[in-house]
């Protein structure tokens, strides 16, 4: 028998299902429920418990971590067990917005419940290997209570009291994928205009270019930390007339490959806000706080 806290898994999707896996794999007693029942089928085989309902599988655990579709349908499929979650703390890994996460965090608190929201920074096949980790806010004695299961995850990133933390972080990591995938995109479209070459060829290029650029983004926050805190560092500067002149010829190039400007218009829109705004050098502070609307 393992002397291990009970867990329930809340969401048996692709990622709720992984979770429920690598619980059960760390030899964690866990209950599962899922809409769709059948989802639980390969669990129960590994030697998960599955509930007939929301409320019984509440029932089965003091700690209940939820993965699904989005916070409407947590909260949906919270609502009947609502009288059960007294004494129970839920762990929220569905994708939401800091405001979804402290209306949550509230509901939970007026069952009686603990709460901690999280951002899972992995994808199924990472869950619980090296590459995964996740990021947790709430109080932290209530995380400390459950780290040791939730580290069965994954790192286990506690980010701190501010239940949007976990949230916003994790949306915020998710901005900067979803540019650099744009990026990609638009660099393969540039590339493979031409007759001779593959995406794959010009990918061995891309991967080590931007491996290289992203090592300068460490001094970049610093420089943004620096003119937050009132401190002083040298600027990593570049003159913007010479960001201006390339990348219009980005952009003159990808016309002349018939290649859409569209992803790279709000770069040069943001290169010309500084120059309005009577920037001569390009900086990382600058930008940032170009980007801020309040
Ligand atoms: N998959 C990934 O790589 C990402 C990695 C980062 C975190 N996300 C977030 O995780 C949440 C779940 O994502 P998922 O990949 O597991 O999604 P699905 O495989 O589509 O599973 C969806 C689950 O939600 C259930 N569900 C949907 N609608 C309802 C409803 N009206 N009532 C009850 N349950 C519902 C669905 O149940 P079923 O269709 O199997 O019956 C699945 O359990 C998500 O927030 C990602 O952003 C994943």
């Amino acid at each position: 028998m393992s002397d291990a806290v009970p867990v329930t898994v809340l969401g048996l999707g692709e990622m709720g299902g992984a979770l429920a896996a690598a619980f059960v794999a760390a030899g964690r007693p866990t209950t599962v429920w899922n809409r769709t029942a059948a989802r639980a089928d390969a669990l129960v085989e590994l030697g998960a418990v599955r509930a007939g309902s929301v409320s019984e599988a509440v029932g089965a655990s003091p700690l209940v971590v939820v993965c699904l579709l989005d916070y409407a349908v947590a909260r949906e499929a919270l609502k009947p067990a609502a009288g059960r979650l007294r004494g129970r703390t839920v762990v929220n890994l569905t994708n939401g917005t800091p405001t979804q996460a402290a209306q949550m965090a509230a509901w939970v608190a007026e069952q009686g419940g603990e709460y901690l929201d999280g951002g899972i920074m992995a994808v199924p096949t990472t869950v619980a290997t090296p590459e995964a980790f996740i990021l947790y806010s709430g109080e932290e004695r209530v995380f400390e209570t459950h780290r040791a299961a939730l580290e069965e995850l994954g790192a286990a990133k506690y980010l701190g009291s501010d239940i949007g933390l976990a949230s916003l972080y994790d949306l915020a990591l998710l901005s900067g994928m979803t540019l650099m995938f744009d990026g990609f995109h638009h660099a393969v479209a540039m590339a493979t205009s031409a007759e001779q070459g593959s995406a794959s060829g010009f990918t061995e290029l891309l991967v080590p270019w931007l491996t290289n650029m992203a090592r300068l983004l460490p001094a970049f926050a610093a420089e943004v930390d620096a003119e937050r805190t009132s401190r002083t560092t040298p600027q990593l500067t570049q003159g913007l007339d010479v960001q201006v002149s390339g990348l219009l010829n980005i952009m003159n190039a990808s016309r002349d490959a018939g290649v859409s400007t569209a992803p790279l218009e709000p770069a040069m829109a943001a290169l010309e806000g500084l120059l309005e705004t009577g920037h001569s050098e390009w900086s990382a502070p600058a930008s940032v706080r170009q980007l801020k609307t309040t």
